[in-house]
Parts: C-alpha cells; sequence; structure tokens
C-alpha cells in the first residue's frame, strides 16, 4: 500500500532499561510531542525488549511505569496518542514468531547493535537480543505505521524491518503491512556520551557521568557538564574547525538541539570562547528545558495508579488496532483461513 493514499501512523518505542536522558528526549522523544498532532501515534514501553539482557524481575515493573511517567512529563498526552507497554499487547510477541519465518539470519547477523552489544561474546548471548529487531518488525508493522521517529542509532533496524515487509510481501501476499519511514531529526540524531565523544549517549553505559538524565538535578547537570570531557582548544569559529574534535561536536549539538537553532550559529555566538564560558551556558540551557519536565515526572511518579490506568487503557485501544493485521499475517502465511 502506498503512503501517499494513507494518513499517518506514527509508531515508536522506548526501553524501560533505565531512566530517559538527554539523548533518548532529543532524538526521539521531542518528536514524538511533536507528531501527536499529525497522525496517529502508537508510543510503547519497549519492555518485552528489556528481558533480551540481564534484568531484575522485581524491578522491571517499576521501570516501565517510571518511563511512562517520563513521556508523559515530556509532553506524549495518553489522550492523543496511544501509550501502552509492549507486554500487555501479546500481539507483539505473537507477530514477532511469525516474522521470524521471514527475516535472514544474514540481515541480523549485519546489525551494528547486535555486534556492539554482543561484542567477542556473541555465543553467550540470548536469543533474544539476536532477533530483538524481528521484535521491532513486529512493533512497526503491527499498526500499518507510515513514520517511526527515532535516533540515529535505529536507521539500520527500520531498513530491516522494511527488508521484512517486502520479503514477506513478495513470499506470501502483497499490502500486508505497510513499509514505514524512519523520522531521524536533523540535528541531536546521535548525541554522544559525556565521557567519550565516539560513545552514543545510552542508558547502559555504566558511567551515570555519561549522559545526562530526566532524574538530575540541577547541581548534578551542571556538575556533569562541567566534567564533561573536551579538548584545550577555544571553539573555532566554524563547523570546519570542530573536524576531529569529537567531545566539542558533542556539546555544541547538543546546544544547538536544545536552542532550536544551527552548529553554524552556535559557533557564531561562542566561537573564540573556552568551553570554561561555553559549559556554563549549556548547562543553563538544558536546565531551562529539563528543570519543568523533571518537577512534572516527580509528581507523575507518585500516582502509580493513575499510571497503571494510563497503560491499561493503552493496552486495549493497540489490542484492537493490532487484531486486523495480525489476523491477515496468520492468514497470509496459510495457518487460518
Ligand atoms: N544517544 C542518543 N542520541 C539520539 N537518540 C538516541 N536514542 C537513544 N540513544 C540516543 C533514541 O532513543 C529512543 C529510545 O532508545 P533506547 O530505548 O534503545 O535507548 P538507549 O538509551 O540507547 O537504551 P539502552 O537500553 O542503553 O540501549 P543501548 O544499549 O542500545 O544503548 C530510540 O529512538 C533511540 O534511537
Amino acid at each position: 500500500m502506498t503512503q501517499t493514499t494513507k494518513p499517518k501512523i506514527i509508531v515508536s518505542g522506548i526501553q524501560p532499561t533505565g531512566g530517559l536522558h538527554l539523548g533518548n528526549y532529543i532524538g526521539a522523544i521531542r518528536n514524538y510531542v511533536t507528531l501527536q498532532d499529525e497522525g496517529r501515534c502508537f508510543y510503547f514501553l519497549a519492555d518485552l525488549h528489556a528481558i533480551t539482557q540481564p534484568h531484575v524481575p522485581a524491578e522491571l515493573h517499576a521501570q516501565t511505569r517510571e518511563m511512562a511517567a517520563a513521556l508523559i512529563a515530556c509532553g506524549v498526552d495518553p489522550d492523543k496518542a496511544v501509550l501502552f507497554n509492549q507486554a500487555r499487547v501479546p500481539a507483539h510477541a505473537e507477530l514477532c514468531w511469525l516474522l521470524n519465518g521471514t527475516a535472514r539470519m544474514g540481515w541480523l547477523n549485519r546489525m551494528t547493535q547486535w555486534k556492539d552489544k554482543a561484542g567477542k561474546n556473541s555465543e553467550g548471548q540470548s536469543v533474544g537480543l539476536f532477533t530483538y529487531p524481528v521484535l521491532q518488525s513486529a512493533d512497526v508493522l503491527l499498526y500499518q505505521a507510515t513514520h517511526v521517529p527515532v535516533g540515529e542509532d535505529q536507521k539500520q533496524h527500520i531498513e530491516l524491518i522494511r527488508d521484512i515487509a517486502n520479503k514477506f510481501h513478495h513470499d506470501f501476499a502483497p499490502d500486508v503491512f505497510t513499509v514505514p519511514e524512519p523520522l531521524i531529526p536533523a540535528i541531536g540524531a546521535r548525541i554522544m556520551s559525556l565521557r567519550d565523544g565516539k560513545a552514543k549517549m545510552s542508558k547502559s553505559d555504566p558511567s551515570d557521568m555519561s549522559r545526562i538524565n530526566l532524574s538530575d538535578s540541577v547541581d548534578d547537570i551542571a556538575s556533569k557538564i562541567k566534567k564533561a570531557k573536551t579538548d584545550p582548544e577555544p571553539l573555532p569559529s566554524d563547523l570546519a574547525g570542530l573536524e576531529g574534535r569529537a567531545e566539542a561536536r558533542n556539546l555544541v549539538g547538543i546546544y544547538a538541539a536544545l536552542a532550536g537553532t544551527s552548529e553554524a550559529d552556535v559557533l557564531r555566538d561562542f566561537g573564540g570562547q573556552g568551553f570554561g564560558s561555553f559549559k556554563p551556558a549549556l548547562a543553563d540551557l538544558v536546565v531551562s528545558i529539563f528543570a519543568p519536565i523533571t518537577a512534572r515526572f516527580k509528581e507523575l511518579c507518585a500516582d502509580t495508579d493513575m499510571l497503571d490506568a494510563i497503560l491499561v487503557r493503552g493496552a486495549s485501544r493497540a489490542r484492537e488496532a493490532a487484531g486486523p493485521t495480525l489476523a491477515r499475517t496468520y492468514e497470509a502465511l496459510g495457518l487460518v483461513k
């Protein structure tokens, strides 16, 4: 089915494997909020993905609820978007299994996230970590998504979703799924660690100093930015001067993304100045955006009944929306008539 004839359907998820951080916010969640007024949105807490790595069962439910609070605090409106956790919608796991017959080992083997996470110990990883992108395909294809807002790290997985949908159409039946497009922000698509300009800012980084969390205090944010790794040179006046300076480029990119301006404009304002003056300005900007969200997040976290009710209602809406695609997939595979 061509997308031009269809209204926008937007689907994306976030793992409740830790707190929401600045990379998630700039790379994906800000976009979730904007897109709510542009189409039908399904935003989910990827708790089924979270169990592909070691986790503490007693903590997962609370973390899922907290991530729901974080999304709402950022501006996701559960009356506009369908907000739910995957585990309450069994169609995700079901469609994942059905698509396992179409996904190819070679495709999954090429995924850089798999290679990065498995490292030298691929034999010791869970099968779920390997087939993680097939579950992602199910997440997106179930709802006939036209667009998937994600950070740059997920671009390869969206390509894989497209490959799986196209192969399924070729092998079994046309037009069962919509082939989705990624929506990746022009600025801030890959926010890097504050400790290493070559590593992605991530919830799973063992160093808390590598990221700014939604739960951080104003002092934490100022201190993390003050201690962020940089080099001794002042900021250059143009983009060419950031060549080979990954940490400086990352901080300039964060500033530009949050100020809604370009990296070139940031350098026009701060070029020639040292990090001693740039870092406090960046910290003030981050605090001005995160502090109100953090305050709201803390209020929401206190109301667990309300958060559970939102997730139960979201799951019921998601189950209803997922039903027809799941049924068509069973039929196309010859499993039911
Ligand atoms: N550093 C980032 N810059 C821009 N976007 C990012 N995203 C994640 N990190 C960055 C985007 O946020 C959404 C949720 O992704 P996730 O739940 O996989 O987030 P994470 O922080 O990367 O989580 P983990 O558990 O720590 O996973 P790994 O180990 O993969 O890093 C996605 O849209 C993602 O693109």
